[in-house]
């Protein structure tokens, strides 16, 4: 594989206007017919020869306009011919075996529906093209197929044919008169039925919906299609974006790598990301659903009316439609825990990249497999940015920036500098420097000290940030980093701001610049307990030796609810380090002080309690260690932890389970999901404590009674964490018995065991022998080995034998569909951060991958790098 780097790009020789395409599906193979009315590119010179992306084409024909082309070069994945004239049509006959393609890219077969995922490069898998971003053409697209068994014929933008074919074949014809590129490019042909709805733009325009899924999941597009309109509706009120075709469609796949594709008017979607209804999807599913369906539709504006130049950009669609759709969640429910639930997504996840051997910056410099880089960096790292952008100029700023952007750039083809500029333009603010957060790779971390001088009541805080070096970037230079604080006193409340530094009144953001700043706040009659990095400001680390009475301070009183959150996750995490220094199992005293206020608080919502009564994971210990981790040691102090909250509040537990319980018919909304949160957790701590048949009675009792999909695993998930065995295996026998023709239900009950704790790697080789398990199907694989990476316990056992387990398997998925096999290597790449032992046991699983038979560039490309 090759290395493609960004300083490299260059127009393509040639411009594609439109592309004119047919594709017979047949039984065992598809006939694709293209025809590409092509131009040169005007700052070429001479006629260069053509070179086209093409994968498994079987060629049947070529020609320049109406000359058939005789002589051409296709070889690896490429075909090089010669054009005669600056403008032209390109036409090609090809055949291509979807049947087979187990790699979900391009067109491929899911169940029995055909379908389509173009992004990053499965368009050349389709026909001839120039599969890059920046060559955008209109499309017309006829699709022919079987009638009886393919009633259903989609492609992007509007329907303008459709008919009878002999041999009882029939076809539809599309036009999408939106330029785009080759990755939004999407056909489904099945036997789907559909879920019509219409929503009336801004604008009095009338649009229809339609949700298509397989007939035994009609009964679960209720509320994706409610989240839809509630979309459309927020990106005009917030952005002011309208949707521009007369139809726009998702279709649901259960055999999808991803979660869903914005594709042009026609989004394709993973069943697991879209099918919903109360009896089978708990809150946190819903919650993705929604989120999801928004993204993808912001989408529409946000990557494909405006594009992306290359895919050194993917961050520019992707980190601010993340944003945007988190900004969505926050209007629909509640901010601040849409705030805790993203940093901890984020600390758990992209803070271990950065810290890896795969760190790469916002916008990565090179890569060799693009799929590789669909990172949480590029997404959420990358929303972290557009959001420091908003919180330096300012709310209105942000949305004339947006506003400009998309107007400029409509129709083309862009890079993050062009939105960074728009930024710039309207605010006048000069974001030269705090363009970093694109190219530098690595979490920056902040060292704070703080000086009180009673004598002239001066406050003083000095912040020294710096930047690890990463993988091919040894040199740093310091970032923008916007710290939101609030000076407190010891009631919490907040005191007035007069300092020296640059600290933003209106937005009370403080913004760092320099390695080193010290700021001084003047007219404080006592020391202050400073609040900094307000709603996590700026995703860095935070090192700061806070007095353990001020970060309780904080925990208990801050009026920043997202910062107590942080405070007290501090007090968990300081405890637990200390433990697992000294080797003790004893549960530090505040740690038990900072549940007891929080249990007792009335003021505090409940999910907001829920998130404040949970400890940080497994995986953010590891993280905070960095060197040398002993996985035992960490597991041995969260774990005693966990036990001695549980045991106790055992009372408080019981009572909190019992009170939240409700019969009332289930609701979707942040506080009915906060209620089931807080009862979730309670009954988990209920039911931890061994022998405690009260607890696992109650906790069964909810599964049984249960009459929506959040009380069921809530029930069911105490019973199967719980030190009964034979208890939980009946229960989980039952829940599959009951379900076992729902694919969700399914992948759901694979994914209780794979994460529950003490699941072994022979438990999972038995779930993968399951009848429901199918390795060709990603949900599948993620439910089981997805969720096995994830379970730290397990996957960190004493023997160490999970390494080497996920390793063949790596091997085996990857000759199936390198995209997921290579998500995998994930749980390996970070060998360096354990024990010696631990660390070379992970080291030769890698190993072992690459030297186990023929890798895909995907695998290589993150082996290498691990082993680097
Ligand atoms: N572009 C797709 C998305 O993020 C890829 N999964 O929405
Ligand atoms: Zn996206």
């Amino acid at each position: 594989p090759v290395t493609i780097r960004l300083k490299d790009y260059k127009q393509p020789d040639y411009w594609i206007k439109n592309t004119k395409l047919v594709i017979r599906i047949f039984d065992d193979y598809t006939e694709v017919l293209s025809e590409l009315s092509m131009v040169k590119n005007e700052s070429v010179r001479g006629l260069p020869a053509l070179v086209l992306d093409g994968v498994d084409q079987q060629i049947q024909s070529l020609a320049f306009d109406n000359f058939v082309i005789t002589e051409y070069d296709y070889s690896g994945e490429q075909l090089t011919v010669q054009p005669t004239a600056d403008e032209f049509v390109f036409k090609a006959v090809t055949h291509i075996e979807p049947e087979k393609n187990t790699s979900l890219e391009g067109l491929y077969k899911s169940g029995s529906t055909y379908c389509t995922q173009c992004e990053a490069e499965g368009f050349r898998k389709i026909t001839f093209y120039l599969d890059r971003p920046d060559v955008m053409a209109t499309f017309s697209t006829r699709i022919e197929a079987d009638k009886s068994r393919f009633p259903v014929l989609l492609a992007n933008g509007n329907p303008v044919e459709a008919g009878d074919l002999d041999s009882d074949r029939h076809f539809a014809t599309w036009e999408d008169p939106f330029v785009k590129p080759a990755y939004l490019f999407a056909a489904v042909a099945g036997d789907l039925v559909r879920k019509d709805d219409s929503f009336t733009t801004c604008s009095g325009r009338e649009i229809s919906l339609r949700i298509f899924a397989e007939p035994h999941n009609a009964h679960k597009t209720d509320f994706a299609m409610d989240a839809l309109k509630r979309s459309m509706r927020w990106d005009e009120e917030k952005y002011g974006r309208e949707y521009d075709l007369d139809i726009f469609m998702i279709v649901a796949s259960d055999y999808f790598n991803m979660g869903a594709m914005e594709n042009k008017g026609l989004n394709i979607f993973n069943s697991a990301a879209v099918l919903a209804n109360a009896d089978t999807a708990s809150d946190d599913r819903f919650e993705r659903i929604e989120a999801i369906v928004a993204h993808e539709y912001f989408h529409n504006w946000s990557g494909n009316r405006v594009t992306c130049r290359d895919w050194f950009q993917l961050s520019l669609k992707e980190g601010f439609t993340v944003y945007r759709d988190g900004q969505f969640t926050s209007d629909m429910h509640d901010a601040t825990v849409k705030r805790i639930k993203d940093v901890r997504f984020l600390k758990n996840t992209q803070f271990p990249e950065d810290n890896g051997p795969n760190a790469h910056p916002v916008q990565p410099q090179e890569y060799m497999e693009i799929n590789n880089f669909y990172t949480v960096t590029v997404y959420e790292k990358g929303a972290e940015v557009v959001g420091m952008i908003h919180t330096l100029v300012g709310d209105e700023q942000f949305h004339k920036g947006a506003d400009l952007y998309f107007e400029r750039f409509d129709g083309m083809a862009v890079t993050t500098n062009d939105f960074v500029a728009c930024m710039e333009e309207v605010s006048g603010m000069d974001l030269t420097q705090f363009k970093r957060w694109y190219t530098q790779a690595g979490t920056p971390l902040v060292k704070v000290e703080e000086r009180y001088d009673a004598e002239q009541q001066q406050y003083s805080l000095s912040f020294s940030q710096s930047l690890k070096t990463t993988p091919g970037q040894s040199e740093k230079l310091p970032m923008v980093i916007p710290v939101k604080m609030a000076l407190l006193n010891d009631a919490g409340d907040e005191l007035s701001i007069d300092c020296d530094g640059n600290f933003n009144p209106e937005t009370r953001v403080l913004t760092l610049t320099e390695a080193e700043t010290t700021v001084t706040f003047s007219n404080l009659a006592a020391k202050p307990v400073p609040s900094l990095f307000r709603d996590f400001s700026a995703p860095v680390r935070v090192d700061f030796n806070q007095a353990e009475g001020d970060i309780f301070t904080l925990a208990t009183k801050d009026s920043n609810t997202y910062n107590r959150f942080d405070a007290a996750q501090k007090i968990y995490l300081d405890a637990l380090l200390g433990m697992i220094s000294s080797g003790s199992e004893a549960t530090p005293a505040i740690v038990e002080q900072v549940v007891e206020a929080t249990l007792a608080d009335e003021s505090l919502s409940h999910a907001i309690k829920a998130a404040l009564l949970t400890l940080p994971s497994y995986q953010m210990l590891v993280d905070n260690i960095q060197q040398n981790v002993d996985a035992e040691l960490i597991v041995k102090a969260r774990d005693a932890m966990r036990n001695r909250i549980a045991e106790q509040f055992s009372a408080q537990w019981q009572q909190l389970a019992e009170q939240l319980a409700s019969a009332e018919d289930y609701q979707f909304n942040a506080q009915e999901a906060g209620r089931r949160e807080l009862q979730g957790l309670a009954l988990g701590y209920f039911a931890l404590m061994t022998g405690n048949s009260t607890a696992l009675n109650a906790a069964e009792a909810l599964y049984r009674a249960a009459h929506n999909q959040t009380d069921r695993l809530n029930g069911l998930r105490a019973v199967v964490n719980s030190t009964n065995r034979s208890r939980a295996n009946a229960m989980l026998n039952h829940f599959y018995d009951s379900w076992k023709d729902d694919t969700q239900m399914v992948e759901t009950w694979f994914s209780m065991q794979s994460a529950s704790d003490g699941v072994s790697v022979d438990s999972i080789s038995a779930l993968m022998q399951h009848e429901a398990f199918d390795i060709t199907n990603p949900n599948k694989v993620r439910s089981v080995l997805g969720g096995f990476i994830s379970n730290f316990k397990s996957f960190h056992n004493s023997a160490g034998d999970a390494y080497d387990f996920v390793a063949e398997k790596i091997c085996e998925l990857d000759a199936l569909n390198p995209q997921m096999a290579s998500r995998f290597v994930v749980s390996l790449e970070n060998w360096k951060v354990f024990s010696e032992k631990r660390g070379a046991l992970m080291k030769a699983a890698l190993e072992k991958i690459l030297n186990s038979g023929q890798r895909s560039p995907d695998v290589l490309e993150k082996v290498q790098k691990a082993l680097a």
